[in-house]
């Protein structure tokens, strides 16, 4: 019970900024466009929010939703062939949308790494 209420939590673990790009959308491949997002990371999904659309600025827009990622079974991994970024990971859902995140600062883009692998694994897979 302790473990399904952490995970339940919409507590916030990390919040910040990274550039994305979904390559896929259930599946379907999309044409590549890199932006900035502010990112937000609580027990069991990110949200990310368009560039200076800060959450609580954000929520003030009545109907403006950030982009959510369920990370249930959600699989993280570097990736070198899928952009000619340095630092990029990608996270692909169950669902199948695949996002890429990249950051040239090697210790930022680390940390969000591992916040978000540690998410996944303290995560039931499906
Ligand atoms: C893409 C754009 C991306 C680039 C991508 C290009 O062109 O330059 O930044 O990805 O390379 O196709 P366009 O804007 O015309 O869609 P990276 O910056 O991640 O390398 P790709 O086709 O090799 O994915």
């Amino acid at each position: 019970p302790d473990i399904i209420s952490a995970q339940d939590s919409t507590v916030v673990e990390k919040e910040g900024y990274l550039l994305k790009a979904k390559i896929a959308d259930g599946g379907k491949k999309l044409r590549k466009n890199w932006s900035t997002s502010w990112i937000v990371l609580t027990g069991r999904k990110m949200e990310f929010y368009k560039e200076s659309k800060q959450p609580a600025l954000a929520n003030l827009k009545p109907g403006y939703k950030p982009e959510c990622v369920d990370l249930c079974g959600a699989r993280i991994e570097w990736t070198s062939e899928k952009s000619s970024r340095k630092n990029v990971f990608q996270i692909t859902t169950v669902s199948g949308n695949e996002f890429l995140l990249q950051s040239d600062i090697d210790f930022l883009i680390l940390d969000w790494f591992h916040a978000i692998k540690n998410a996944i694994d303290r995560l039931p897979k499906e």
